[in-house]
């Protein structure tokens, strides 16, 4: 390639993202005029993929985490051949558009994770590249086929200031994750002004201490600079850093390197004299040059020979490693057994004893494991406490990617986005596992996830107060509402081993987004149950435990709670006719017909109350007007027996909350 054509083919991309931001008049044009470059020389002569196939497994994968910059991936897809438009491209940033203000998974082919919240991007990348390595573990055979890809992507000087960045690289620097390259668009301007005044460490140095391999490329325009660190990357077996020096805004006269140049339209006036100092055609807007395309149909079609090649040794590997073809065909497809909620159930080891359901989970995961080769997952320095370990699993180390328990360190928030990255990739079925509390350090991910519709699932034990000694610090109150809050998240509390079956089985089984799996620390007593257990019923989210007609009271109790509401039913006034309802999953039960939720829970003809040792905040929705008996303060640190007196939630003062209620309309929190 002509050095005129690459200036040409590179300038292409500046002007579609300096074109589009201006029409959309919002965006983000800076970052995409400084590391035009970088994405051209990327693209164009490393990144293999198919615009026909934008799923294909073998792909490169591409992450822009510094996802304002979304422009530049757009320009790249369109420039590509995917199924990105020019009327998609002038539609930037418009409702219902393929190219929304951030990128999003699933709204644009081609887009490999929804960035924007900085450093989410990158760290989903180490999940990636991670499931790539433990997918080339299982399907290799000998050599490199059929998983030789690698994870690139480019991010900001906000991604790495975000301590998600850190987490998740630190592990990607111990796990040896060679297939992942990432270029720094190391350009010295943030949103609010030049990084001087918030962000001086040596950033090489810091990446060369998480055992990466760093380069650092001194000129941003410098496309062969570029394209030889590339290479040098991809041979290094550890993950490559390669700062590039950039300008934010390169090519505007009077905005570049200001960050005026981050985040707002250049302005008509300073469009037309950047197109003048970069010797670009004033008119059309828009404009792609014959040539240039001409260059991305004969980069497409060589790039789909090799696509070809891969398809048919792919045959070949199929019909020599049956067994493996089988495995590939289930995780791609994230086969579930039919009998998967009874077959769980059937793995419980103590279902008719005290237990927390944390140790059901223990057991639970054991047998899922062995039904679901996909499911992947660890906990963040807890396994002993979250029981979250598959038993004869084998641990992802460096080198040793064929294991199934990932050790991700104290890192929960690097850890949820490291299970997204999974679930974005698609072939594992990924899990994660810390205290409930801990739920506040995992929430851009777990927010995500929803938004995403990923079906990454996050396990939480000591899901209340009852965990005890640890006290307020590591009590949950308000995270159960604050989970329930997010949109598309199931959150499970299961009330004894059946119930636990039902969740995991829920989990894994979704997908279109992620569960919760909240679990107590503490043993929980065997429910008296007026029908068998049914696995099948607790998977609809409620059900009536203990039934009566056209009752007076309905009790509505999740996970610990339900044995304590059951229990306080002998302290209430034997002429009420009550209901016990479990609920482990309220997001279901909001789920079904009107009908179907006045005939378990009938409003106006029934009070309602509901029983959770937390904020309970959310219950308003269902129960309306009635009682919540729940915490409205935090925690203390004692036994758990002691925490249930302290806090009126032993049975005999839950039935006190709930007769002084009925009798005198008053709610009685504890003091
Ligand atoms: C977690 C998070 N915090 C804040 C923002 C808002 N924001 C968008 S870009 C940006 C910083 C931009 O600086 P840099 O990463 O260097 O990008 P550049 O200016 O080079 O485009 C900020 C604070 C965000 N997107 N995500």
């Amino acid at each position: 390639m002509n050095r005129d054509l690459e200036q040409k083919s590179i300038d292409t991309i500046r002007f579609l993202c300096i074109d589009a931001v201006e029409k959309a008049n919002s965006g983000h044009p800076g970052i995409c005029m400084g590391a035009a470059p970088m994405a051209f020389v990327l693209w164009s002569r490393h990144l293999r993929f198919n615009p026909r196939d934008p799923r294909w497994a073998n792909r490169d994968r591409f992450v822009l985490s510094a996802g304002h910059g979304s422009m530049l991936i757009y320009a790249m897809l369109h420039l590509a051949g995917f199924d990105v438009t020019m009327d998609d491209i002038k539609s930037f940033r418009q409702y219902g558009s393929k190219t929304p203000g951030h990128p999003e998974f699933h709204d644009t082919p081609g887009v490999e994770a929804t960035t924007g919240p900085l450093g989410q991007g990158l760290s989903n990348a180490v999940g990636m590249a991670l499931s790539q390595r433990m997918l080339a573990a299982r399907m290799n055979v000998g050599g490199n086929f059929p998983v030789d890809n690698f994870v690139y992507g480019i991010c900001s000087d906000g991604d790495l200031m975000e301590g998600v960045t850190s987490e998740a690289c630190s592990l990607a620097g111990h796990l040896k994750l060679g297939n992942l390259i990432f270029l720094y668009d190391d350009n010295l301007v943030s949103l609010a002004g030049h990084t001087d005044v918030t962000f001086t460490e040596d950033r090489d140095k810091r990446f060369e201490a998480y055992g990466w391999h760093v380069q650092h490329v001194a000129d941003g325009n410098d496309v062969e600079a570029i394209d030889r660190a590339i290479r040098a990357a991809q041979k290094d077996p550890r993950p490559s850093m390669i700062s590039v020096r950039t300008v934010l805004g390169y090519g505007s006269p009077h905005k570049a390197n200001t960050h005026e140049a981050h985040g707002s339209p250049l302005g008509k006036d300073e469009v037309k004299a950047t197109k003048e100092n970069l010797h670009w055609p004033l008119e059309p807007p828009f404009l792609i040059p014959d040539e240039v395309r001409q260059f991305w149909a004969g980069r497409i079609e060589e790039l789909k020979k090799s696509y070809e090649e891969w398809q048919r040794r792919f045959a070949d590997w199929q019909r020599a490693n049956p067994d493996k073809a089988k495995l590939w065909n289930a995780m791609a497809g994230r086969q579930v057994p039919a009998d998967l909620p009874e077959q769980l159930v059937s793995g419980l080891l103590t279902p008719n004893a005290p237990e927390s359901t944390r140790k059901h989970g223990q057991a639970v995961l054991q047998k899922a494991a062995q039904l679901i080769p996909g499911l992947v997952g660890g906990s963040a320095d807890l396994d002993p406490s979250t029981f979250t370990y598959v038993k004869d699993g084998g641990d992802v180390q460096p080198g040793n990617y064929a294991g199934r328990n990932i050790h991700f360190g104290v890192r929960e928030h690097g850890m949820g986005s490291i299970v997204n990255g999974f679930s974005y990739d698609g072939f594992f079925t990924a899990y994660s596992a810390t205290f409930l509390l801990f739920s506040d350090y995992m929430r851009p991910p777990i927010r995500l996830a929803a938004l995403s519709r990923l079906p990454s699932i996050f396990v939480f034990t000591h899901d209340s107060i009852f965990l005890g000694e640890d006290g307020p610090t590591h009590q949950p109150i308000e995270q159960l509402a604050a989970l329930r809050a997010i949109p598309n998240m199931e959150v499970w509390r299961p009330a004894d081993g059946v119930e636990t079956a039902a969740s995991w089985a829920a989990a894994i089984g979704r997908q279109d987004g992620p569960s919760t799996l909240a679990f107590t620390r503490q043993k929980l007593p065997v429910l008296q149950r007026s029908a068998p257990a049914n696995v099948r019923q607790a998977l609809r989210g409620a059900y009536a435990l203990n039934d009566v007609d056209d009752p007076d009271l309905v009790v509505i109790a999740t996970g610990s709670e339900v044995s304590t509401a059951q229990q306080a039913l002998q302290y209430l006034d034997k002429s009420l006719k009550v209901r016990l309802v479990s609920m482990p999953c309220v997001e279901r039960f909001l789920k079904w017909s009107g009908d179907e939720q006045r005939k378990l829970l009938p409003h106006g003809r029934a009070r309602l109350v509901a029983v959770e040792a937390a904020g309970g905040l959310d219950w308003y929705r269902i129960i309306a007007d009635g009682l919540m008996v729940g915490i409205d303060r935090f925690g203390a640190s004692a036994p758990d027996k002691a925490l249930a007196d302290a806090y009126d939630l032993t049975p005999q003062k839950v039935a006190g909350r709930i007769s002084k209620w009925l009798a005198t309309g008053a709610r009685t929190n504890p003091k």
